[in-house]
């Protein structure tokens, strides 16, 4: 049984128009002020707070749903400049309220109950954030970490005017001038991706711009196979795939080219895997590991069930789990039988090398 009431797309389209009504009641004039284009995303993100608040309930992680509440306030703020704080604050809140009242009979009494405590938290965090005002902090750093920045902040100009020929060399010229590819990879290659997040977020930099570097910089950092791809084998199998409809595959891509570089026979299944195919592939592969990465919180409770499945066909294998999703909730991988979660490749293949022989 699903874990709202409704199972089908047409009800929960149904579901998310009553909320959107309960909206408009709310607030006079909301209706008539909003541009259309603000009003298909506000539909929209019913749509996302419905995603966010099922898997917080299905997980039972209060977090899951007061980190969306607070990142969609601050994508908000910088996305309709044209309202007042104050506006911004109070419909966010009625937003929630709507939702609130609409849910109370789409889930069962504890479930609404959770639900409730969830949207009560996240209205708290806006009133919060409200209060105390919100920035994107540029972490302190020095040495060898703040060289690492400039070399981010050198690349990211790079891509920013579209020099696609001196981008697809960058990385390549680091190599030669003497840094390691893990160094690369983790210092300057995340560095730069998350960067670019936050200028997207801040509506620095377009959709477009974003994507432009996405696809550039998986096609520069193909530039280092030649070496990658040049240890010997130490005759271990590993295989890296995203969970579910995951978009973000560049952390596992990154994952599976370090660990090839350190002899693995890497897989890289990349994004929307569908679960049979990787329990296929596994079967067929016999991995000593199996690398799991989600991005966006909606894909955690996929990732549980694919690693209960995963049990029950390669009982021997070893999970690992990791991406942004866990930082909200960075033990919950303890209560689903995976091995380890770490933050990044590094901590992996050091756990690899120690743990699997
Ligand atoms: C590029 C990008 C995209 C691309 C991805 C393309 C691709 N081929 O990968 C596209 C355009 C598809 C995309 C889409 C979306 N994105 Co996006 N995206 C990003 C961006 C800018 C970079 C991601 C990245 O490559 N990071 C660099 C890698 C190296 O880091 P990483 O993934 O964290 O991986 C490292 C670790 O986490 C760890 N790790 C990862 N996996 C694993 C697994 C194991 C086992 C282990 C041990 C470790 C581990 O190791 C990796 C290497 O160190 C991020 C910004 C950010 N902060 O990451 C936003 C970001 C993740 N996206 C975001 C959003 C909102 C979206 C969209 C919803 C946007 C939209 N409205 O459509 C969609 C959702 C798509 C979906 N269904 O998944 C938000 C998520 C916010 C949130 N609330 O959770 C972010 C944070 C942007 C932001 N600042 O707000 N996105």
């Amino acid at each position: 049984m699903s874990l709202f009431y409704i199972d089908e797309a047409d009800e929960l389209n149904e579901l998310v128009q009553r909320m959107s009504k309960r909206q408009y009641e709310q607030s006079p004039g909301l209706y008539e002020d909003l541009p259309e284009r603000a009003k298909k995303f506000m539909k929209r993100d019913f749509f996302y707070g419905i995603s966010y608040l099922k898997s917080a309930i299905d997980l039972k992680q209060e977090q899951i749903f007061v980190s969306y509440v607070r990142w969609t306030y601050e994508y908000l703020t910088y996305l309709m400049t044209y309202v007042s704080r104050e506006q911004m604050t109070e419909q966010c809140i009625e937003f929630y309220v709507a939702m609130s009242v609409c849910l109370k009979d789409e889930l069962s009494p504890e479930n609404y109950e959770f639900a409730e405590s969830c949207i009560q938290r996240g209205i708290q965090e806006i009133k919060r954030l409200y209060k105390e005002g919100f920035q994107i902090v540029e972490e302190e750093s020095q040495g060898q970490k703040k060289k690492y920045n400039q070399i981010a902040a050198e690349y990211i100009a790079i891509v920013l005017r579209k020099d696609s020929k001196e981008a697809m060399q960058y990385f390549l010229n680091l190599y030669q001038g003497g840094m390691n590819i893990a160094d690369i990879y983790l210092e300057v290659v995340q560095k730069v991706m998350r960067k670019i997040g936050e200028l997207w977020f801040e509506k620095k930099i377009s959709v477009a711009q974003e994507h432009y570097c996405t696809a550039l910089t998986q096609t520069a950092i193909s530039q280092l196979y030649f070496t990658i791809f040049s240890t010997p084998p130490n005759g271990h199998t590993m295989i890296g795939c995203c969970i579910g409809g995951e978009l973000h595959e560049l952390g596992m891509r990154m994952i599976t080219d370090l660990f090839t570089y350190a002899g693995w026979n890497s897989l890289f299944l990349g994004a929307g895997v569908p679960e049979e195919a990787l329990i296929h592939t596994v079967k067929e592969q016999k991995p000593d590991l199996i690398a799991l990465s989600v991005t966006m919180p909606q894909h955690l409770v996929l990732c549980k069930n694919m690693i209960k499945e995963l049990r029950s066909s390669a009982p021997d294998v070893k999970i690992a789990v990791g991406g942004r999703a866990f930082e909200d909730v960075p033990d919950i991988w303890r209560e689903w039988d995976a091995d380890i979660y770490t933050t990044d490749a590094r901590g992996l293949i050091q756990w690899a090398q120690k743990n699997i022989s």
